[in-house]
């Protein structure tokens, strides 16, 4: 399976997350991309490519015009503003506020515009951001070109950005993007698996009133989990999009037994959708020992669904999202894709 990656993404490197009151070293760190390349090294998934670069055009088909350009300028906009610290933001328009009024400052805008607090914006992001959305639609256009199968080793990840969102440590939506070119390329439906441990709600908030994706997530609860406000079962989807969105919402402590029983079932959704391609939203933050999440797959168990995932038999883009404990990120990650090759 051939993997598309850019050095580039080290250009995102803030020193600050906001967690648990503290600033603490972000979880979702660089080292994480150097693991999963050893892995992919020692394992003989060794054909390692990297982007081209799509331009813009592209992330105009998912993101809003005014949010790409916020993010492209956050950060000299942050530096006039007189602040030497990362972008952090400090306001949101909350219940009862305006919602839709774009505030001219740089703070009321970092508000506007960002769904939570845990991810800096640093001079580089923008770039980084780029680059990870160049990784995804390089590694759709092999597909495209006749591979069955491909990984874009994605960092910044993107399932929790929004047409006009950032947050979740997600600036740009690497599978919507990549979704969306493929439809773009002539496909009529697209499936888009999250498998990552959190919901991933700017996926299902931008084809929320489509058909032409299908959009399946499997995360941990919102009433106990980021993104803490969507992501629950009786989302179905909107308009033409009823019946096109699923969720699988599942509680603290799911093992594999739980969890490949809410794949399954999603997966046997794809089968009946008919899509041209499958997109899989990959976090591995589903491990026993993720710091920051709580469920309870072992390394075995990414072998077991990386075939199962291979039983849909479609064109499959695997975007890499988060997974936290660095030290197993390598072997979880390789092993979904090994076990999907092996099947
Ligand atoms: C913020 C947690 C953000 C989780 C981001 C993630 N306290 N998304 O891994 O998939
Ligand atoms: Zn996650």
């Amino acid at each position: 399976m051939l993997t598309v990656y850019s050095p580039d993404h080290i250009k995102h490197h803030p020193k600050g997350e906001l967690y648990a009151g503290e600033f603490v070293t972000p979880f979702e760190m660089p080292r994480r991309m150097d693991i999963i390349l050893g892995r992919l090294a020692e394992t003989g998934l060794d054909e390692v490519v990297a982007p081209e670069d799509h331009g813009m055009a592209p992330l105009r088909r998912i993101h809003e015009n005014d949010f790409l350009e916020f993010l492209e300028t956050c950060w000299d906009q942050w530096v006039a503003a007189g602040y030497s610290h990362e972008v952090v933001p400090s306001v949101w328009p909350a219940r009862r506020m305006q919602q839709h009024r774009r505030p001219e400052d740089i703070d009321g805008k970092v508000g506007y515009y960002s769904l939570a607090a845990e991810t800096a914006i640093c001079s580089g992001t923008w770039e980084a951001a780029r680059a990870s959305a160049n990784v995804a639609l390089t590694a759709r256009k092999a597909i495209a070109e006749g591979c069955d199968s491909a990984f874009a080793l994605c960092r910044p990840p993107g399932h929790h950005a929004a047409a006009d969102l950032y947050g979740g440590y997600c600036f740009l939506n690497n599978a919507a993007i990549a979704a969306q070119a493929f439809l773009d390329d002539g496909a009529q439906r697209v499936a888009i698996l999250d498998v990552d441990f959190h919901h991933g709600n700017g996926t299902q908030d931008i084809f929320f009133q489509r058909d032409d994706v299908l959009f399946l997530s499997l995360h941990g609860d919102p009433r106990q989990a980021f993104p803490s406000f969507l992501g629950y079962e009786d989302e179905t989807g909107a308009g033409r999009g009823e019946g096109f969105n699923g969720n699988f919402p599942l509680p603290p402590g799911t093992n594999y037994g739980e969890w490949g029983r809410a794949l399954e079932i999603a997966c046997q959704r794809i089968a009946d959708y008919g899509p041209d391609a499958v997109v899989i939203s990959l976090g591995v933050d589903t491990f026993k020992e993720d710091p920051i999440s709580f469920f309870k797959l072992e390394s075995d168990d990414y072998r077991r669904y990386g075939s199962l995932l291979a039983g849909l038999n479609k064109p499959t883009l695997f975007v890499m999202e988060g997974g936290y404990a660095v030290e197993a990120i390598g072997l979880n990650t390789v092993n979904v894709l090994q076990g999907f090759l092996d099947r």
